[in-house]
């Protein structure tokens, strides 16, 4: 069985997927990398010699080699992108942010729900990580009671050009609004943001850090530091406060070493090291529920859901208040 993969958008991310592909997941070859910047698409490509490389994802459809597509272009190309590969019927994972906004998801909602199943897994990676999927058992298992709140830390040494203030909630703060939907098993109700003392490393218009505020529908309360210029490293952790215990997880790991009066270990430099373990899963899982004609992972209501919280977010950002997060009812098909 093998999965013939379109790699659309050969960025960052995307070439780290095409490498991920033919080096590591079984089950699967990447038959066409898809962007228009034709350079961009051959760099990515010449680690794959089958693979053709095109300017469009309908020309690639068009030459018959493709079974499956992965997005990994910017959020705001997602919603054309997906209509055109539901058409197809065939099988989708589409990185995060599902759709930038609400409606856009919504329209998504709906073409999937005419196929009448599910084609799309979104890249919420943090579900195949094994400390999340640990704390996660360990709230669901209910050894430590209830769970009361979270404090999450989402640090990255800089940002590249382009990313706007608004993405520090549609591209970064997107990953703790689905990783409080996975640890509670709960929608989130509302959004705030506050906006503090500013770093003077702050790029492109962001007011960096911010701190964002949620609450569940359960009254869990949930505390973000969202810092995206924080040049030290890669962090994302988070602590959990239970009726019985307090659970960390996040923290790097490594050899700590104790030399020369001083200890320590090393900082993730960034997202592909600090998730490495964790995007190979989801693709894996991908790919194995793909050639069963299934998906593999969250689905397009959770990139509804959290499309509405990015919305709510990204208002709470400018007003200062507390956005309420208001969701249409989930249909049938993600129940
Ligand atoms: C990036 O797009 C990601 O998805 C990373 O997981 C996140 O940590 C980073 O802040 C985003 O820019």
């Amino acid at each position: 069985n093998n999965l013939r993969v379109a790699v659309v958008g050969a960025g960052r991310m995307g070439a780290d997927h095409i490498d991920r592909l033919h080096t590591r997941i079984v089950g699967a070859t990447v038959s066409a990398v898809v962007d228009i910047d034709a350079e961009r698409a051959s760099a990515a490509a010449a680690r794959v010699p089958a693979a053709q490389t095109f300017a469009t994802a309908a020309e690639a459809y068009a030459s018959g080699t493709v079974d499956a597509v992965l997005l990994a272009t910017p959020g705001f190309l997602h919603e054309e992108a997906l209509f055109e590969a539901l058409e197809r019927d065939i099988p989708i994972f589409c990185e995060k942010p599902l759709t930038p906004d609400a409606e856009s998801a919504w329209r998504v909602i709906e073409a999937e729900q005419a196929l009448g199943h599910q084609r799309i897994q979104v890249g919420f990676m943090r579900r195949f990580d094994a400390d999340y999927a640990q704390l996660g058992s360990i709230i669901s298992g209910g050894t430590l009671g209830d769970l009361l709140m979270l404090h999450c830390r989402h640090r990255n040494p800089s940002t590249p050009d382009g990313f706007t203030n608004e993405m520090l909630i549609n591209d970064s703060v997107v990953h703790e609004f689905d990783a409080v939907r996975y640890l509670t098993g709960e929608e989130i109700t509302s959004v705030q943001v506050r906006l503090g003392k500013a770093s003077r490393r702050a790029r492109n218009g962001q007011h960096d850090p911010q701190q964002v505020l949620m609450e569940t529908a359960s009254g869990v309360l949930v505390d973000v530091e969202i810092f995206v210029n924080a040049q030290f490293g890669y962090e994302v952790s988070t602590q959990a406060s239970l009726e019985e215990g307090i659970v960390d997880i996040g923290a790097d790991h490594g050899p700590v070493t104790r030399t020369a009066g001083r200890v320590g270990g090393a900082v993730t430099p960034g997202f592909e090291d600090r998730f490495g373990a964790a995007y190979d899963h989801e693709i894996q899982s991908w790919v194995d529920a793909a050639l069963r004609g299934e998906i593999g992972g969250p689905t397009a209501w959770d990139g509804y859901a959290t499309a509405a919280c990015c919305e709510a977010g990204v208002r709470a950002q400018s007003t200062g208040e507390k956005v309420t997060v208001t969701l249409k009812e989930k249909p049938e098909l993600y129940r």
